[in-house]
Order: structure tokens, then C-alpha cells, then sequence
């Protein structure tokens, strides 16, 4: 079956970004005096609830407050989420999150083919630009023609509609492209869109249910960083997810 599109997610996929975001939130919680301090831990349990903004109010439905200290504290949410957004992207613009082994090849190879590319993440437009600014430079703008990102939709991942949306936006059917996640909320979002799925887990989701993806992998690979155990566990070409492979994989896996 014709592949036309490759769609990936950002935070998480293209790039272990959760250290820096939640570094991120703590300095924009320190700036406003809330008082506030997330611990790995904590943003390990909040993670479950995609979009920043999403995380603060879950955060503070957890509180102990008054009905007025709480109707307080949820109208500053986009002051928070809005000086949270400035220290991560200040941050990632500096080049301090690269990308995962194996996306820029992949890629490249991709576009090599002709086979187009697009985004669908959950992240500001902002934060998506800092990272593709810093680590693809002016060629991310002629690598991914769509990026479906942040309140473009109503309902955030594990809804389907940011993928809807990019596949609308790439007029590519779903089951003639791919997605690339890292979350069981993403993998959610992309499967309940018809899309076969390839999961890289972090540190952030290595514990997460990915039994609906089409393929889990540590990361892509690539020939400097070559996934242990390959060719020979999934693999059978390379020591890395080739566009090649990842192609025929595919076919397999929907013939
Ligand atoms: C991951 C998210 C985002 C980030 C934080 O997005 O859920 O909320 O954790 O970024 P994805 P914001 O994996 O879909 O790229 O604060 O900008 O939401
Ligand atoms: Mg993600």
C-alpha cells in the first residue's frame, strides 16, 4: 500500500523534551511566586494530562483552597503557561534539546522519496518552532509542509483531532500514512485516527501500554547510534529504523 506521509508528534519523539518543559514550568512558578515546585515525580503523574495549560488546572484542582484562592489561581493559568512557554523556548532556541537519534536521517530519507512530512503535537507553535529552528535551521520549514499543533484543536491528544486535522491538512488518507509517538496518549490519538503507529518511548512513558503500536523501539537508530540487538529483534536490514524497513514493515503488518 502507498505510503505518502510520515506525521510526528514533537515532545517526546523528535526530541526528549519533558526535562526541559517541566524545568520550565518550575521557573515560571518560581518567577510568579506561586509557591509551586514540580518534582520528577509529580510531572511524571501529571504528564497523564496533555497541554500545559491542562497540567496547571489539574495541578490546582489538586490543591487545598477556597473557592475564591482557586478562581484566583485558574484565571492566571495563561499568565503561567504564557512564562512558561518564554523560559522553554528561550531554552530549546539555545540549542539545549537535539533531536532523537535517527529523526533527522529518517527525515531525509523520507524526503528523499517523496514521501511528505507533517507534525501533530500537543506543544505551542512556538515551542515547535524553537525546536525546529534550533536543530534543522531554515530546512524544517521545507521538510514538514504541516504542522498541526496546540489549541488549533478543542479536544488535545489522546483525541484523535490533532492527526485528523494533519491528515485534513495534508489531504492523505490515514491508512497511507504513519505516525511516530511516544505516549500512550499519543499512540491513543494517532490509532483512534487510523493511523499504524511507531512508539520511541522516553524515560517520561517507558511504562506506558503500547500494545495497539505497529512497532516499539527504543529510539529510530542510526549508523552512529545503532539500536542494540539489531538487525534481529524487529529489525532485519539495519541496526536502525530505515524508511526502507520502517515501509515494509508496514506493508506487512496491513497486508
Ligand atoms: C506533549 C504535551 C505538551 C508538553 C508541554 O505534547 O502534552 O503539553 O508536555 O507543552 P506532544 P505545552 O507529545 O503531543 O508533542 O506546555 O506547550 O503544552
Ligand atoms: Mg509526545
Amino acid at each position: 500500500m502507498r505510503l505518502d506521509a510520515l506525521i510526528f508528534d514533537v515532545d517526546g519523539t523528535l526530541a526528549d523534551t519533558e526535562e526541559a518543559h517541566r524545568t520550565a514550568f518550575n521557573l515560571a512558578f518560581e518567577q510568579l511566586g506561586t509557591g509551586w515546585k514540580w518534582s520528577r515525580t509529580d510531572y511524571l503523574r501529571l504528564l497523564s494530562t496533555t497541554g500545559g495549560k491542562e497540567r496547571i488546572a489539574r495541578h490546582i484542582a489538586s490543591l487545598d483552597l477556597t473557592d475564591g484562592e482557586r478562581a484566583e489561581l485558574i484565571a492566571r493559568i495563561p499568565q503561567m503557561h504564557a512564562a512558561k512557554t518564554r523560559f522553554y523556548s528561550a531554552v530549546v532556541r539555545d540549542g539545549a534539546v537535539p533531536l532523537r537519534p535517527g529523526i533527522a536521517r529518517l527525515l531525509d530519507e523520507a524526503a528523499t522519496t517523496g514521501c511528505r512530512l507533517a507534525i501533530a503535537s500537543t506543544t505551542t507553535a512556538v515551542n515547535i518552532d524553537a525546536l525546529l529552528h534550533a536543530t534543522l535551521g531554515t530546512r524544517a520549514l521545507e521538510l514538514f509542509g504541516v504542522i498541526a499543533c496546540g489549541d488549533q484543536v478543542a479536544a488535545k491528544k489522546p483525541a484523535p483531532d490533532i492527526y485528523l486535522l494533519a491528515l485534513q491538512h495534508l489531504g492523505v488518507r490515514a491508512d497511507h500514512a504513519i505516525a511516530f509517538e511516544d505516549s500512550a496518549n499519543g499512540l491513543r490519538a494517532a490509532t483512534a485516527a487510523g493511523l499504524w503507529t511507531v512508539v520511541t518511548p522516553t524515560f517520561w512513558t517507558e511504562d506506558h501500554n503500547f500494545d495497539d503500536a505497529g512497532l516499539v523501539l527504543p529510539q529510530l537508530g542510526d549508523p552512529q547510534t545503532p539500536l542494540a540487538g539489531e538487525p534481529g529483534g524487529r529489525l532485519r536490514e539495519c541496526a536502525w529504523l530505515s524508511f526502507a524497513e520502517l515501509s515494509s514493515l508496514r506493508e506487512e503488518a496491513l497486508s
